[in-house]
């Protein structure tokens, strides 16, 4: 029997979710975009790039972009949408649309693949992020991973739940006993040199290092306890938003990479348990590796 106390409910009873507005509506996007996007996985037909050869958009990126652009809107007309294949690639660019975008009071912050490489390959490991946050504050983020059908919902003060059970973050203390994600953005000026000072510096004192190729996966992984902590230097807002939320949500810390607090423009980002955040915060500090 659930108790009439919200917060004495039972941890291990299902959680529903509360409200019929906006956390729904992102769930069902991020259902119906995953859905599309499984089912055109092998099939892609025109590879484009954006940035570089190595940063890869399909028509499946845009077609699932657009899905989502039209549910959210059919709900909510007078909102405003920051999505990934909406703004054109680069660092400056990004800011630009953000800025201008921070103005609106609902704004929804969309990846409709993260991890499209993984996608375009057929590495099963990619995801669609929906963030909603009001007056700059995130307060719904929603992760769905088609392929193993995991939907993680977090809203701002409520927690984070995966299929009904609440997610909380690891609880290793000791960097020897932490499995660590990273990632490797295709910019090769910046990210990619900070990112491999980062792993010559932790790699020898973790227990292991994964690199999995959808930030909002390592990010909704942190908040699952499957991995204890991530980090990635020069990340859209799109890759992380919804993220962020899922890992704060589950008793974790987010930060950039020197330490600050997370806010929607951050690009270099540490996401961890708590436990063992300083530790890679001045890991990252120690290789010149912060990306700033
Ligand atoms: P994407 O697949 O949505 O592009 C890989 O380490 C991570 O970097 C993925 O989450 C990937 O997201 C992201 N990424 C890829 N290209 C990027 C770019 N040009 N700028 C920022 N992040 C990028
Ligand atoms: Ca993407």
């Amino acid at each position: 029997m659930s108790s009439l106390n919200p917060n004495s409910r039972n941890e291990r009873e299902p959680y529903v979710v509360s409200s019929k507005g906006y956390t729904a509506v992102a769930i069902n996007a991020a259902a119906k975009a995953g859905e599309f996007i499984k089912s055109r996985q092998g099939t892609v037909k025109e590879l484009g790039t954006k940035s570089s050869a190595q940063d890869l958009v399909t028509e499946v990126d845009k077609g699932a972009e657009q899905m989502i652009r039209r549910l959210v809107l059919t709900h909510y007309p007078d909102h405003a949408i920051l999505g990934e294949e909406g703004v054109v690639p680069g660092a400056d660019a990004v800011t630009a649309a953000l800025e201008e975008a921070k103005e609106n009071e609902f704004l929804w912050i969309v990846d409709p693949v993260d991890g499209t490489t993984n996608f375009v390959h057929g590495f099963p490991f990619y995801a669609v992020s929906i963030a909603l946050a009001v007056r700059g504050e995130l307060t719904v983020g929603v992760i769905y991973d088609p392929v193993r059908d995991e939907m993680f919902v977090a809203e701002k003060g409520k927690g984070a739940y995966v299929h009904g059970v609440k997610t909380a973050v690891s609880s290793e203390t000791s960097l020897g006993d932490s499995l660590i994600a990273l990632g490797f953005p295709p910019d090769r000026q910046v990210a990619q040199p900070a990112n491999l000072a980062a792993l010559q510096n932790i790699l020898p004192k973790v227990r292991g290092i994964r690199a999995g190729g959808s930030a909002a996966l390592h990010l909704a992984y942190v908040a699952a306890g499957r991995v204890s902590a991530y980090y990635e230097v020069g990340l859209s807002p799109w890759d992380c938003a919804a993220g962020v939320l899922l890992v704060k949500e589950s008793g974790g810390q987010v930060t950039d990479t020197q330490g600050n607090p997370y806010h929607i423009g951050t690009r270099h980002v540490v996401a961890s348990n708590g436990h063992i955040h300083e530790d890679i915060v001045s890991s990252l500090k120690e290789a010149g590796a912060t990306g700033f």
